[in-house]
């Protein structure tokens, strides 16, 4: 797990599929290596950002060998044949490029056998009603990762409630800021504070909690 932080700190993405593809030969869980291992870098990474050891350029490079290091780790997450959990649609709001975070949720939703419709960034209200007219989803969850575009999520419940779909869906929102009381504030179901409570929520829904 210290080498794959360490690569992703280093943006090393050959490094990172290796040390990836290591970790599943010692038979490490490919969630644990995400979220022990490259998520622990990401988190480093964003704090040498902050501090101004690092730059725009390191956080996207860091972000890519991630992308990577999770397309190597996802296959080995997926359990087949095995009937879907539920159906999820998820965006990054309106105004808002971070996927990171997203991804990793998603690729652990994946694993644990919901159908995930990934709208990707910038997402807009019309977007997500859209998507749920279309699909029909169980779970619609949302990231923010801008105090500017945490409000997006607001605009987004009130547009599933006027378009009178809000009973059909339960909405789960994430992003390093959000908070159980900002779900109550903006009528969302839950707040995740990590991928990983995001999926237990996920999953005590399913099992109607
Ligand atoms: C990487 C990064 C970027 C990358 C994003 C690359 C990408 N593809 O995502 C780039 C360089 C593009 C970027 C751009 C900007 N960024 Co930026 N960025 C970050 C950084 C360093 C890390 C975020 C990250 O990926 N963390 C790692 C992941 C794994 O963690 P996470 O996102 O929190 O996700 C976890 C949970 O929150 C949760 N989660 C997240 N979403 C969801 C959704 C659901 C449904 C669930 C269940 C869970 C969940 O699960 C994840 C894993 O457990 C943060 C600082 C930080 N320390 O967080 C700043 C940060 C978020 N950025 C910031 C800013 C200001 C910007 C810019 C405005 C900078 C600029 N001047 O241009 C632009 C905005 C672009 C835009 N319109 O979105 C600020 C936001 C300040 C604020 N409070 O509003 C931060 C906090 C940095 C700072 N302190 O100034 N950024």
């Amino acid at each position: 797990m210290r080498k794959l932080k360490d690569a992703i700190i280093n943006f090393d993405v050959e490094v990172v599929k290796k040390v990836c593809e290591e970790a599943l030969g010692a038979g490490i869980p490919a969630n644990k290596a995400i979220i022990d291992g490259m998520a622990k870098g990401m988190e480093i990474v964003g704090q040498k950002y902050e501090d101004g050891e690092y730059f725009l350029v390191e956080l996207v490079m860091a972000g890519e060998a991630m992308k990577e290091g999770m397309a190597v780790l996802e296959h080995h997450l997926k359990a087949d044949n095995i009937k879907s959990t539920g159906r999820i649609v998820i965006g990054t709001v309106r105004g808002d490029l971070h996927d990171i975070g997203k991804n990793v949720f998603v690729t652990l939703v994946k694993a644990a056998n919901f159908d995930v419709i990934d709208l990707g960034v910038d997402v807009s209200a019309k977007q997500f009603v859209e998507a749920i007219r279309e699909h029909c989803p169980h779970i619609v969850a949302m990231s923010a990762l801008l105090t500017s575009t945490m409000k997006e999520m607001e605009n987004i419940i009130r547009e599933i409630e006027e378009a009178g779909l809000r009973d059909k869906v339960k909405v789960l929102i994430g992003g390093a800021a959000i908070t159980s009381g900002y779900a109550d504030k903006i009528r969302a179901d839950a707040a995740a504070k990590d991928a990983v409570e995001g999926v237990r929520i996920c999953h005590g829904w399913m099992k109607g909690e």
